[in-house]
């Protein structure tokens, strides 16, 4: 599994940080059902790398119900889990801290922090390495992974588990690493993080999957979560790997897209949406539109009309209006792609010497994870510049 961000409240909703928590609750449960050898998570297990401290507990919790039955966990760190310790200068990481509770519960055995590293649990070997930002060459780090790997174990079944962007996986983030670099590798499984929606892929019979986010985390994936939330199944077999997609059951989002050109088309999609909503069961869905603006309808209408009417059947409803006359092509463009991947896209494309440029993503790195206080960022630039890097 991958990708639960514990501890975000989406839209600044209690239900909404709730939600999170029961996804991942949902989703230990299905991997349990498995009667699995080895459970992997491939990153962001949180939303922040200083979490609340319920949405530890909640990770605790779900992560000791697997442990407790003798089925080990292997984790890496997600970008949402690194950030610095000024104070200590290095990195901190809630997975450190959860890693030692474990240590001294005595399931020192069966909880894998891999950061990174490979080791052998039962008869597979698992490796992998915490999120790298663009300008650090993770292809080095798989080769160095798979050499690891071999070492330890030549002919047993080999998992890779990294939180990257591939090229050739994914279009919508910008990607930090080639397919090709990750396929080069002789792991059987690559299990991957970071993307959160689910794409899987075979090649020469080897497979290669995000298994997505457990629930929806961005604005930007409402369009696509019709297609659902899952964790996957695997079966290593030496005659082929099995796949298998388990959905979630998570919160429902009403996705729409409409030109409005008179307030008839609008009363027509506001008694339509109605419709939708009175018929769902699964609990209060969150509403998200985008209207195009056409003749003489006001703006700010819409959005007031469709709120309005939806308020009660609604958990939230988020409404994107724009005129017909906009050039579409171009928003289209920026469509998916966030402020982290844009900055890092511009830095990176800069003329720059690799240090001064590894640096600048790095401050990036550091501010883009802080939030709102800001000073444990100030600090960590300080003591970059006092380290001379
Ligand atoms: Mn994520």
């Amino acid at each position: 599994m991958s990708d639960n961000h514990l501890g975000k409240a989406q839209f600044h909703l209690a239900e909404r940080e709730e939600d999170l928590y029961k996804a991942f609750d949902m989703a230990v449960d299905l991997a349990l059902q498995q009667d699995p050898d080895l459970v992997i998570h491939t990153g962001d297990l949180f939303d922040s790398y200083r979490p609340l401290p319920r949405a530890f507990v909640r990770a605790f919790d779900g992560l000791l119900r697997i442990v407790e039955r003798g089925i080990p966990v292997a984790i890496i760190e997600g970008n949402h889990e690194l950030g610095p310790d000024t104070v200590r200068r290095r990195i901190a990481s809630p997975l450190i801290n959860m890693r030692k509770l474990f240590e001294r519960l005595g399931y020192g055995s069966l909880f894998f922090r891999l950061g990174p590293g490979a080791v052998r649990i039962g008869d597979v070997i698992v490796a992998g390495a915490p999120y790298a930002s663009r300008g650090v060459r993770i292809a080095d780090t798989v080769e160095s992974l798979n050499r690891k790997a071999k070492n330890l174990c030549d002919d047993c079944p080999k998992v890779l588990m990294i939180h990257q962007g591939v090229r050739g996986m994914i279009k919508a983030i910008y990607p930090e690493v080639d397919f090709s670099e990750i396929a080069k590798s002789s792991f059987d499984y690559v299990a991957m993080g970071h993307y959160h929606n689910k794409v899987v892929r075979r090649s020469g019979g080897r497979v290669f999957a995000y298994s997505g986010s457990t629930e929806v985390i961005e604005t930007r994936e409402i369009p696509l979560a019709g297609e659902g939330k899952y964790i996957l199944s695997i079966d290593l077999d030496k005659d082929g790997i099995e796949v298998e997609e388990l959905r979630l059951r998570t919160r429902p989002f009403l996705y729409f897209s409409e030109t409005l050109n008179n307030m008839r088309d609008l009363y027509v999609l506001v008694e339509e949406l109605k419709g939708k909503l009175e018929s769902q069961t699964d609990g209060r869905p969150i509403v998200y539109g985008k209207v195009s603006l056409g003749g003489d309808v006001r703006p700010g209408v819409p959005t007031q009309e469709i709120r309005r009417a939806l308020a009660d059947l609604s958990l939230y409803v988020i409404v994107r209006e724009s005129k017909v006359a906009e050039d579409d092509e171009e928003r289209g463009v920026l469509t998916g792609v966030g402020l982290e991947e844009l900055v890092q896209n511009a830095i990176s494309s800069l003329d720059l010497d690799q240090d001064v440029r590894s640096l600048a993503l790095r401050v990036f790195d550091m501010w883009y994870r802080e939030g709102k206080r800001g000073e444990a960022f100030v600090k960590g630039v300080l003591s970059l510049m006092e380290d001379g890097q």
